[in-house]
């Protein structure tokens, strides 16, 4: 159902992003580490959740044109440079949804594995067994780029209610991550379909009442435990055939912020 609700004279979030600005830094980032090739950003949240559409959506934005979606299982996406033979620097791990039951999807463990690098490219999770060091899967020494720099949870705006115990999940991923000390965001998607606000118009986006109440203490941040300023909206492309400038805007705020804090945690360890 469509949610109509008054919109807030003080938004959220204040002021809207600047796509060019944002879109320069994120193509000319690099980190400074000489042992660092790229920056991995691994995205983790229920199925359905958007995590395979939003790695999507920024190759899309990155080359200025829509590309063809990747696969599952624990692969590495890199970006290519348009009318190059190159990659940005920036990689994304998209780890399966964390299903409710605990005999299907992915395992907390896993992902932790995963965090410290320790899961090789192409490994298929297990969901009955977690990976062991004498796994052919297994990486026992991890370079500094095989490492996760940045952990986004990914839900959706329109789903109702978390499930307890996929909460459960994501909550022990994120205590690991605090233990790792690997910086963490969330990542709200599907705003397109979260209210009569963002529905007509994506910039209502901070004006929303119904998302502020879903980002803020009473919903989601308390949920994921994540702060209301590490929280980003946005809207992935899923069906449209040219980009649209608030949707590139928002996708690109939420990947400079991914940038900053990944960087900041490398250059800290
Ligand atoms: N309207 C809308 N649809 C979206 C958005 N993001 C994703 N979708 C749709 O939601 C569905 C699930 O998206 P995926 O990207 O496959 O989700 P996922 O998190 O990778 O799911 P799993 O790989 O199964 O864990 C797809 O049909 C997408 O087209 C969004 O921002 N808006
Ligand atoms: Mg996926």
């Amino acid at each position: 159902q469509i949610i109509f609700s008054s919109a807030l004279s003080d938004p959220w979030r204040d002021p809207w992003g600047d796509k060019e600005v944002d879109s320069e830094y994120v193509k000319e980032y690099e980190p400074e580490r000489e042992d660092i090739k790229h920056l991995r950003i691994l995205l983790c949240g229920p199925v359905g959740s958007g995590k395979s559409s939003f790695i999507n959506s920024v190759s899309n934005i990155l080359r200025g044109r829509m590309t063809i979606p990747a696969l599952a299982s624990y692969e590495t996406h890199k970006i290519r440079k348009e009318n190059s033979k190159t990659f940005y620097p920036l990689v994304f791990n998209d780890i399966m949804g964390l299903e409710e039951d605990s005999d299907s999807g992915v395992r907390p463990d896993d992902i932790k594995l995963a965090m410290k690098g320790h899961v090789k490219e192409g490994y298929k999770f297990n969901p009955v067994s977690p990976l062991s060091e004498a796994d052919p899967g297994y990486n026992p020494e991890p370079s500094a780029d095989d490492k996760v720099h940045v952990l986004v949870c990914v839900l959706s705006a329109n789903s109702a209610e978390i499930k307890e115990s996929v909460l459960q999940k994501m909550a022990d991923i994120r205590e690991a991550a605090r233990d790792l000390g690997i910086p963490q965001m969330a990542m709200i998607t599907k705003i397109d379909e979260a209210c009569g606000e963002t529905e007509e118009n994506l910039r209502n986006v901070y004006k929303s009442t119904y998302l502020k109440q879903k980002v803020s203490m009473k919903d989601f941040s308390a949920a994921v435990g994540i702060p209301m300023n590490c929280i980003f909206p946005v809207k992935n492309y899923s069906h449209e055939i040219e980009n649209k400038d608030d949707v590139d805007t928002l996708t690109l705020s939420a990947l400079r912020h991914m940038i900053d804090f990944g960087d900041d945690f490398i250059n800290k360890t």
